[in-house]
């Protein structure tokens, strides 16, 4: 068991986190009802309003807090408690991060900042919520600064040695955070807020679009590590083997700090201002930051086909009868990596440059995230939650909470597997996103794209409708194994932190080796991006007034 204030910690990020989750699946389930023309909001309350507060509560805000939780826990886990120090860096962090996100919340509900979560120009906030975003931003870097000086303090202490598979694969995420942001911390501060509080007129709309996608890429994979850490770390355990292999997990995590960064005008595809060469240079490392996570699909299949053998699983898939299905921790995460298959393949189709044509601005996008962030990323922390908040309240996890669970996991499948494949066919006939329902005045066209059983709206709203409901149980769990269930007395009844074994006699020392790794990030970043952007900030465009649309 970790420490109790560490567990206080994490326990209020669980508690954010979930306020977040609660707030942002409410205003999904309404947007999907209004998509589908089945329900028309108060004067008082905008459909972007609520597309604002469901993409900033859930894609930054849930999945922010929790990651932080995660990593807090599994710090204090694998390399022994925090310092006084770091201890309260990370209060501080918490408290920088909830008061950033609740003014930018505040702002989007007073309907000042009905600017979606990419909060593109020239579409113009009130300028605090870029203050809230900013501040958001700092609070996570200390957070991060107090989690690497706890890694940093273990270092000197364990001299010549590599550190637990979990503490490096938390230190890659952080080192892939801090260099991200440096992008979109440019562009708030230098551009956003001089711009939104009126001390310059105009804004250059392209440079602040780059400099958002050059963060906006690899904030994906600051959602997708944690997911991969409890892919690599906690699913052999649940399995009952040893990682699979420890300097491969290790490489594919470095390869993220590599190739996730200088790939974020695979976003701006169609946009002018860019040219043609640029664009095809980071089309090709954006196939390369692919390569990871078909490593990551290797070492799980592996895994699993290990444990399946030593479980007496036989023939080409006799093993896969062998896996543990009537644990919910895992069955959760598997659903969660399946997801991702095609996922995965439609972040190859998005990143495609002529494919891209074809799907970017239409409802297939939407259908992308929500079978990346929406599932296997969101599924893998449900399966994490299962077990995070039991083991750090001391309560139990009861048969009937993993009965619950289940009914939660499959009716998040059901519900996205409706929703998010409506939204690819329609996206592919053209349905656009970033819009509210339009017909476009009953055009013909337009209304064939409703025409299916699967490309229909009524079948995206039921698949909303199935996920709410989804929602609301898995917060049933959360308050249930937060407050309620009751405390586990004996051994058995106590949750654990499932962290497998790893073996690291094989693993190359220099994988640790951080300056490497930031040093060729460093190299790549300049070479995809140097160029293109003085070119942006020298033959800049009139930049644009700012437009305030609803
Ligand atoms: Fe993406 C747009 C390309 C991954 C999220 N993406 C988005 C947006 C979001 C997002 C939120 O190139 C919309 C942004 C907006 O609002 O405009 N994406 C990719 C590529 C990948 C990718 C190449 N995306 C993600 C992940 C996300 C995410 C991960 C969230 C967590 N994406 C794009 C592009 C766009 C884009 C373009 C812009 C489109 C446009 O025009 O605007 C890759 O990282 C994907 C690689 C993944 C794989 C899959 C490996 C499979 C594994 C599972 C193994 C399964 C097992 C279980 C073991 C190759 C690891 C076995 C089970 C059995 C049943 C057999």
């Amino acid at each position: 068991m970790i420490a109790q204030p560490e567990r206080k910690i994490a326990l209020w990020h669980l508690g954010v986190a979930y306020t977040a989750f609660l707030i942002g699946t409410l205003m999904g389930v309404l947007q999907v009802f209004i998509r589908n023309d089945a329900l028309q909001l108060p004067a008082w309350l905008d459909y972007y309003q609520i597309l604002t507060a469901h993409g900033v509560l859930l894609a930054l805000i849930y999945t922010t807090f929790f990651i932080f939780a995660f990593f807090i826990t599994g710090m204090s886990k694998s390399l022994g408690s925090f310092g006084p120090k770091v201890r309260l860096f990370s209060w501080v962090g918490l408290w920088v991060t909830l008061l950033g996100t609740i003014m930018a919340t505040v702002l989007i509900i007073a309907g000042e900042a009905s600017v979606l979560y990419t909060f593109y120009a020239p579409l113009k906030a009130n300028g605090f919520y870029y203050v809230g975003l900013a501040l958001v931003i700092v609070g996570t870097w200390i957070s991060s600064f107090a989690l690497v000086g706890h890694y940093m303090v273990w270092r000197r202490n364990h001299k010549g040695q590599l550190s637990p598979l979990f503490a490096f694969m938390t230190v890659t995420t952080i080192i892939l955070w801090i260099i991200a942001c440096l992008g979109v911390v440019a562009t708030v501060l230098f551009q956003y807020i001089p711009w939104a509080f009126g001390w310059t007129d105009t804004i250059n709309v392209e440079l602040s679009r780059s400099l958002f996608w050059y963060f906006g890429h690899p904030l994906v994979y600051f959602w997708l590590l944690p997911a991969y850490i409890a892919w690599y770390t906690i699913v052999p355990k649940l399995l009952g083997v040893k990682v699979f292999s420890d300097s491969l997990a290790r490489l594919a995590f470095v390869l993220f700090i590599l190739f996730s960064i200088p790939v974020g005008f695979h976003h701006q595809l169609t946009e002018p201002g860019i040219s043609n060469f640029w664009k095809f240079l980071q089309v090709v490392l954006t196939f390369m930051v692919i390569v990871p996570s078909l490593m990551t699909a290797f070492s799980m299949f592996a895994t699993f086909e290990i444990s399946g053998r030593q479980k007496g699983g036989t023939g080409l898939f006799g093993w896969f009868k062998k896996l543990p299905w009537r644990d919910v921790r895992f069955t959760s995460i598997f659903i969660a990596m399946a997801f991702f298959i095609p996922g995965g393949a439609g972040g190859i189709i998005n990143a495609s440059f002529q494919l891209n044509e074809v799907v970017h601005n239409t409802l297939w996008i939407v259908g992308h995230f929500h079978i990346t962030v929406g599932t296997p990323v969101a599924m893998t922390f449900m399966g994490l939650t299962f077990w995070l908040i039991p083991y750090l309240t001391g309560r139990r996890f009861t048969k009937r909470m993993q009965r619950l669970g289940f009914v939660q996991i499959i009716t998040w499948s059901i519900g996205m597997l409706l929703m998010s494949t409506a939204q690819h066919v329609l996206g592919l006939m053209g349905a656009p996103r970033r819009t509210a329902y339009s017909g476009y005045n009953d055009h013909p066209s337009a209304m064939e794209w409703f025409d299916g059983i699967i490309s229909n709206h009524v079948t995206m709203a039921i698949g909303g409708t199935i996920l709410f409901l989804s929602a609301m149980i898995l917060m049933y769990i959360v308050i249930m194994t937060m407050f309620v269930s009751p405390k586990a007395e004996t051994p058995d009844q106590m949750v654990e932190f499932p962290l497998a074994e790893s073996d690291m006699s094989n693993t190359p020392k220099w994988l640790e080796n951080w300056w490497i790794w930031i040093g060729i990030a460093a190299a790549l970043i300049i070479i995809a991006y140097a160029i293109p952007l003085t070119h942006m900030i020298q033959h800049a465009p009139p930049g644009s007034k700012g437009f305030i649309t609803w």
